[in-house]
C-alpha cells in the first residue's frame, strides 16, 4: 500500500511537468504611447520577434497586450523594441533622434503638453483693469 501510495505522488508529479512547461508563456499589458493605425502596425511589426507569440497594441487605449516566452524574451526587452522604432513605454522612452524620424501624424510626444503651460496662471493677473 505504502509503494502505491508513492507511485501516485510520482505519476502526479509527473503530470504536473506540462503545466510547468506552459507558465513561461505569460501576457503582459504594456502601455505604449502613439497615436494611429501607423503606430500600431509599427509597434506590432517590431514584436514580430522570436519569444513573442502575440503583440496587439488598442490605439485607444495605448495598450499594448503581448504573449511572450518568459524563457526566451524578458518584458525589459519588450519595453526596449518597442522604444527602438520611436514609442515610449511606460518604463523605456524612446530616443529622441529615432522618434524625431517618425512620420507628423506619429507624434504623440506633441499631444502631451504637461510642462507647457507652467507660466500660464501667474500670467492671469497681469495688471487687467
Ligand atoms: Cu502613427
Amino acid at each position: 500500500m505504502k509503494t502505491n501510495f508513492s507511485l501516485v505522488l510520482f505519476i502526479s508529479f509527473l503530470l504536473s511537468v506540462p503545466s510547468f512547461a506552459q507558465s513561461k508563456v505569460t501576457t503582459a499589458h504594456i502601455k505604449v504611447f502613439g497615436n494611429c493605425g501607423m503606430c500600431k502596425s509599427r509597434i506590432e511589426k517590431v514584436l514580430d520577434h522570436s519569444g513573442i507569440k502575440l503583440a496587439k497594441w488598442n490605439t485607444k487605449t495605448k495598450d499594448l497586450e503581448v504573449v511572450y516566452n518568459k524563457k526566451k524574451i524578458s518584458e525589459q526587452q519588450i519595453h526596449e523594441l518597442v522604444a527602438s522604432v520611436g514609442h515610449d513605454t511606460d518604463k523605456v522612452k524612446a530616443k529622441d533622434e529615432v522618434y524625431a524620424k517618425l512620420p507628423f501624424c506619429c507624434l504623440y510626444r506633441d499631444h502631451d503638453h504637461s510642462g507647457i503651460h507652467d507660466d500660464g496662471e501667474g500670467k492671469k493677473h497681469d495688471n487687467h483693469q
